[in-house]
């Protein structure tokens, strides 16, 4: 503690923000001098890069710590985000964009007064930057992505981290500061080739290491009850065989507009200091060293699967891990209240994101009754008003289950406290529904019935939560109906709800899409960007929506967009252009970038695509001239990118399905340059900023009831793109918001899947004329004339084996909606135009500061902080 006669020391040199483009050209020659030891004769990209981020950087730390401050003093309920993943991308860009414009604080920092008028924060450091003798936006390239996520679930977390900022919720993410995020992807020879992702080779500006903050972590070991503690649900304690450190790293999190900066903690592995001196005294200092070595490896590298469980027992030690880590944290900073443990629920939420964070809901009752020694129950209450529960997926290969033997033996307290809870809970359900033992086992925590038994992450979930939300309305809908329907009778429907996932606009339009945004301020006369918080002020643009002259400008951008992806094309394509420039108005640009999965079905897409260009060489065959053609199949650039897991057989194979067409399609002259197909190596979030804007079509075509909701659907409408999609997550509410005349909806619905699956599995099922020709096509060897049985697995899926995703059902469907697209973006641009501005007119509920405002008031109760 300072002494108080020292404050005014403290205070006289208090640190202040820079708030003009002489204080940032000052602090940026200091941190080039100081803090990188650079000079002006070595300063390059990525030194500007890193001296300008820890000058921004500089100025978040003193909102970040008022932040705190002022959240502490506040006393408010405190929310604290649990997710294995948080997909950031790259942050010096967005922070330039949140940096606080307004005048309404007396803080130092870049205000309207300082900027000259209609500029903002980041064109006055454009311009010192430009002053110092770099460009702005080849100083942002030096930024690798933080990609610490594999998908949709971790891209979520990331925009609702910034959602809550900008809301003043006081609100920490926790996670893991992995080592590598998710492998960088190389395509060579048309396949996929996983690297590491070396995202912490050149030190990263952007993180605090907090070396005081560390919490011993214990593994394996044994339980060992004092004589007079009968029961496992008495206080017990837990012998720890192997012990590790978790070390906070914190990150930043700005708000959009508001001082309020939250906090990301990320936790890394570290050894304890407590060396083996038995080991090292008998001579074996090697095998000492490597004990320690094993500590790193918990946090090394993230899990590259999607939507897929596979039970590796790392990943557990990574779980617990983290979970208890964070669980310390929470509670060492709750007990410094000294108020009484039954208060806990009303001081804090626990949001899990998906199951991966569980054990947290073991480890919090571990921590009060064994440690703080409270009665079982009064515990378990406390737990169960703590917690609450995202499920992000139906499919059962996707849901967690641990096998007993593994977690007992990592985990051998908190296994006889999985077990106490599901005892319990059972008794609970035989109570109101007496004798029903079909019922107790189907609900049970513990799976049995095949040799191994398995802790279903899930239910324990939902048994120490008090709410559990799926992502978007059939989501919801469908988890109640399916995998948890004996929970729905067991609790009652109202513990089920829905938050329907949306995205930050900050990101996904202002950011990612500047020309856009520009037009839309200027449109609706918003020079501050306050539409960014308000996204229900877009409406205005329906106005427009018509207008000649405004559709014109609207085209402009999207042309503007769709060469700066050209041009991103060009370069990841050796230099080779395959977009004809001259005509790229009328190149329809067709992406699907995400997760490759069988799920998502990039296969139906393919097969399609090569369905048009079997049509099109067809055509040509039987007379037809190019312009006739072209008439019937105008110019179309088809895009894909995302990354497959690494042991998903399917999956690459599809990618490299997709660039053999493109390898056959791109180099057919007698095309004449009318279809195009390109596979984007690495799809990550720094390219998706610049892939989302050029959309003209996007395709979200998973089966029916597999997608929970999608995220990217709804980036791509924030974009202007035009959907093609089926009646699948969010499609369904994007569809009710925009209208379902500015979506292009096909295929068969969720209610049918069942009895089509059924079919093919008993009836014969014949399959489209189209796509037998696709397939026969892929089978002779077309596009792998080396090797023409190379994607025989592809095509027996569907004709063999029961064509689980039913791609056979969907795709002439498919095929007669992609022929409509065509026809209303070739021959009425107008109108084509106008489904567009009022798809984005119409977007503002998907904006993620809406999810967070409903998980705040119907699962947290937490409301915002504001500053003065
Ligand atoms: C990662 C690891 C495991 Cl073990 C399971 C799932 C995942 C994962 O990445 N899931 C994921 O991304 N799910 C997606 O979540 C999004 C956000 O809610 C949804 O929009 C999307 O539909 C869903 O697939």
């Amino acid at each position: 503690k300072i002494p108080v006669q020292s404050r005014e020391l403290w205070n006289k040199h208090k640190v202040r923000k820079f708030g003009t483009a002489e204080e940032f050209e000052e602090k940026f020659i200091s941190h080039v001098e100081w803090t990188l030891a650079r000079s002006l004769y070595n300063c390059d990209d990525l030194a500007a890069y890193q001296a300008t981020s820890q000058s921004v950087r500089d100025n978040l730390v003193i909102d970040w710590n008022k932040t705190q401050q002022r959240q502490t003093a506040r006393d408010g309920k405190k929310v604290y985000y649990l997710s294995l993943e948080f997909l950031m991308g790259r942050a010096l860009d967005n922070a330039l964009i949140n940096m606080r414009t307004d005048t309404s604080s007396q803080d130092v920092g870049p205000t309207d007064e300082t900027l000259t008028k209609g500029n903002t924060a980041r064109e006055m450091i454009r311009n010192a930057m430009k002053d110092l003798g770099f460009k702005l936006e080849d100083v942002l390239e030096q930024e690798p992505d933080a990609a610490l996520g594999n998908g949709g679930l971790g891209r979520l977390a990331a925009c609702f981290v910034d959602s809550l900022a900008t809301g003043n919720y006081p609100a920490w993410g926790y996670g893991l500061r992995y080592q590598y995020g998710i492998f960088a992807q190389k395509i060579i020879d048309g396949y996929q080739v996983e690297t590491p992702d070396y995202w912490l080779n050149f030190s990263n500006p952007w993180e605090i290491e907090r070396s005081e903050i560390q919490v011993p972590i214990n593994f394996y070991g044994y339980v060992h009850r004092p004589e007079s503690e009968k029961t496992t649900t008495s206080p017990s304690d837990w012998i720890g065989g192997e012990r590790v450190l978790a070390m906070a790293h914190d990150m930043p999190i700005p708000g959009f507009k508001t001082p309020t900066v939250n906090n990301l903690r990320l936790w890394s592995a570290k050894p304890t200091t407590e060396f083996d001196f038995s080991k090292f005294n008998n001579g074996d200092y090697k095998n000492s060293v490597e004990q320690q070595q094993r500590a790193e490896s918990i946090t090394a590298v993230l899990y590259p699967n999607d939507n897929f469980d596979q039970g590796k027992e790392l990943r557990l030690k990574q779980q617990y891990f983290w979970c208890a880590a964070s669980l310390h944290d929470i509670v060492r900073r709750f007990k410094k209240n000294k108020r009484p443990w039954s208060e806990f629920p009303d001081a804090i939420a626990i949001q899990l994101n998906d199951t991966h964070p569980t054990l947290a809901i073991v480890e919090l009752q571990r921590v009060l009754v064994d440690l703080e020694k409270l009665d079982w129950h009064k515990a378990w209450d406390i737990v169960t008003k703590t917690f609450a529960y995202t499920n992000h997926t139906v499919m059962q290969e996707a849901l967690e289950k641990w096998p007993v033997g593994l977690l007992g033996h990592l985990l051998p307290r908190h296994l006889e406290i999985i077990y106490d809870i599901n005892w319990f809970f059972l008794q609970s359900v035989e109570k109101k529904f007496p004798h029903d033992m079909d019922l107790l086992s189907r609900v049970s925590v513990i799976e049995e019935g095949s040799q191994e038994r398995y802790v279903r992450m899930a239910f324990l979930a939902i048994i120490g939560s008090h709410k559990v939300n799926g992502v978007a309305e059939l989501h919801s809908d469908l988890i109640k109906s399916t995998i948890f329907q004996d929970f729905v009778k067991v609790y009652g429907a109202n513990k089920f709800t829905n938050v329907t996932n949306g995205i930050t606009p900050r990101r996904w339009l202002k950011q990612a899409n500047p020309k856009l945004a520009e037009l839309i301020s200027e449109t609706i006369n918003d020079p501050n960007d306050d539409y960014l918080l308000d996204m229900s002020k877009l409406t205005e643009l329906a106005k427009y929506a018509e207008d000649e002259a405004f559709q014109k400008k609207w085209n402009d951008v999207k042309q503007f967009n769709k060469s700066r992806l050209a041009d991103l094309i060009k370069r990841l394509n050796n230099g080779v252009d395959i977009i004809d420039r001259d005509h790229i108005r009328n190149t329809l640009f067709d992406i699907q970038v995400k997760r490759i999965h069988e799920y998502k079905r990039q296969q139906l897409n393919i097969f399609g695509v090569i369905n048009r260009y079997l049509c099109m060489k067809e055509m040509l065959q039987s007379g037809s001239s190019i312009d006739e053609v072209a008439e019937r199949y105008p110019r179309k650039v088809s895009i894909f990118g995302g990354k497959s897991a690494p042991g998903y057989y399917m999956a690459k194979l599809i990618i490299k399905l997709v660039n053999s067409v493109a390898e056959v399609v791109n180099n057919d002259a007698e095309i004449c340059d009318l279809l195009k197909v390109f596979f984007i190596p690495d799809y990550n979030v720094s390219k998706a900023e610049i892939i989302t804007p050029a959309s003209d079509l996007s395709e979200h075509i998973s089966t029916a009831g597999t997608e929970a909701s999608g995220t990217s659907n709804m980036k791509f409408v924030m974009n202007g793109g035009l959907i093609i999609g089926t009646v699948d997550g969010a499609n369904v509410e994007i569809t009710r918001e925009i209208g379902e005349d500015n979506i292009f909806l096909f295929g068969n619905l969720s209610e049918n899947v069942e009895e089509l699956r059924y079919n093919h599995q008993f009836q014969n099922t014949s399959l489209p004329e189209a796509l037998v020709k696709v397939l026969n096509a892929v089978e002779s060897g077309a596009f792998s004339p080396q090797n023409a049985s190379e994607f025989r697995p592809l095509i027996d899926s569907i004709k063999h084996q029961g064509d689980y995703y039913l791609v056979s059902d969907d795709f002439d469907s498919y095929v007669a909606t992609q022929d409509l697209v065509d026809q209303v973006y070739h021959k009425d641009k107008k109108e084509w135009l106008k489904k567009s501005i009022l798809s984005v007119a119409n977007v503002g509920f998907f904006s993620s500061d809406r999810c967070i405002e409903e998980y705040a008031e119907t699962i947290w109760n937490a409301e915002p902080v504001k500053p003065e």
